[in-house]
């Protein structure tokens, strides 16, 4: 059987070439989804998404220039730069998050790479959020090995970096630091001991191929990222790629279908650009294999749905929040996902 054709998705260290990954996007769409879900369902209960809730704990300033990105300091884009906020005040965001429903509380610093002294200080906050029973995330740039070690002991479950986008295409997106500057941070998150996410963006005018060439190189990756965030460009004006024409939406879901069958047990992240997608494609993203959500009604600094939405969301299609894994945290303080939903809602739109 043609690799392309493996029914169950391919498993680390059995990367398929990039053409074969092109021939994935280049399926008939119904076909392509019935692999993905069948993939999604060999691995994963379809009817769970985990669901995480983002905080920016230090906005914008940075000194890169992702052409995606408002946080940086270049563009005009009506960010205000805000310092890194204290522990107590991240402490109260995460009691919210929890009460909530959320599973796993991300922080997110626009950084290019902290110093050693925001590393300790980060370090103190995700001691303090764990301590709630939640898991922790961060998404702070590029990291030392040392800064990873510390992040580590401090409690910290998974740390994000994202390639962003094919290897060919990044050099029209970010100037100020190379893919394998990407590649080196996460080599190091994987040495101390973290769990990764590593994902990218579509919808920046990239091309069929390049898309291919993304997946490809996060599958290639020496182990599947245990998330794999797939954003669609949010566009801010005031950024470079503020105007870029929008990809087609069902090419968006062939991402995350492609993304499913290449890394069958991560955690695939619908991720920023939820905010202006239908219900009907966002239902057919998870048809599609994903598996993850970020939930509250902001990202870092631009819009996600609100809450009510996405309950009324879940309700329409009998959705449920995934609990924390019992090994993930301490007993006592797995999240039921009743705080988000009513028990026993039924599957159908009220
Ligand atoms: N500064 C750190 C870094 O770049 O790694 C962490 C924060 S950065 C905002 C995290 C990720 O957010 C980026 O790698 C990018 O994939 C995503 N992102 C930023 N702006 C976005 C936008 N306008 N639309 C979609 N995704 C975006
Ligand atoms: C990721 O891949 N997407 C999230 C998270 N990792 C940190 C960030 C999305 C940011 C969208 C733009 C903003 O809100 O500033
Ligand atoms: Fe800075 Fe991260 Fe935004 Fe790039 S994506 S400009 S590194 S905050």
């Amino acid at each position: 059987m043609p690799a392309t054709l493996q029914p169950s998705g391919f498993q680390n260290g059995n990367t398929p070439s990039r053409d074969s990954v092109r021939a994935l996007f280049d399926l008939p769409f119904t076909e392509l989804l019935f692999r993905a879900a069948s993939v999604h369902r060999e691995h994963f209960d379809p009817t769970e998404v985990q669901v995480s809730t983002l905080l920016s704990v230090k906005t914008g300033g940075c000194p890169e220039d992702c052409a995606y990105c408002p946080q940086a300091a270049r563009y005009a884009t009506g960010v205000k730069a805000q310092k890194l906020m204290t522990t107590e005040a991240v402490l109260e965001k995460a009691r919210e998050a929890k009460a909530a429903g959320a599973s796993r509380f991300c922080m997110g610093a626009a950084w290019r790479s902290p110093k050693d002294r925001d590393v300790a200080k980060v370090a103190e906050m995700v001691s303090a959020v764990k301590a709630l029973g939640l898991e922790t995330c961060a998404t702070l740039g590029m990291l030392t090995g040392k800064q990873a070690d510390a992040l580590k002991c401090a409690g910290l479950d998974y740390y994000n970096h994202n390639l962003d986008t094919a290897p060919e295409f990044y050099g029209e997106i970010i100037h100020t630091r190379e893919f394998q500057d990407r590649l080196d941070t996460l080599e190091h998150v994987r040495a101390a001991g973290m769990k990764t996410c590593c994902g990218g963006i579509v919808g920046m005018g990239e091309s069929r191929d390049q898309r291919a060439g993304l997946l490809h190189a996060i599958a290639g990756l020496p182990t599947h990222p245990d998330s794999v965030p797939i954003n669609r460009l949010v566009q801010v004006p005031g950024t470079p790629l503020n105007g870029t024409a929008e990809i087609d939406p069902f090419e968006f879901v062939r991402t995350i279908a492609v993304a499913r069958i290449l890394m069958p047990r991560s955690m695939v992240r619908l991720s920023a650009g939820r905010e202006s997608m239908s219900d009907e494609l966002q239902a057919l993203c998870f048809l599609a294999g994903a598996n993850s959500i970020f939930y509250g009604e902001k990202l870092l600094t631009t819009g996600n749905p609100d809450v009510e939405r996405d309950q009324a969301l879940f309700v329409r299609l009998g959705l449920r929040p995934m609990e924390i894994a019992a090994t993930e945290t301490t007993p006592t303080t797995t999240i039921h996902a009743d705080v988000l939903l009513p028990a026993a809602t039924p599957a159908r739109a009220a």
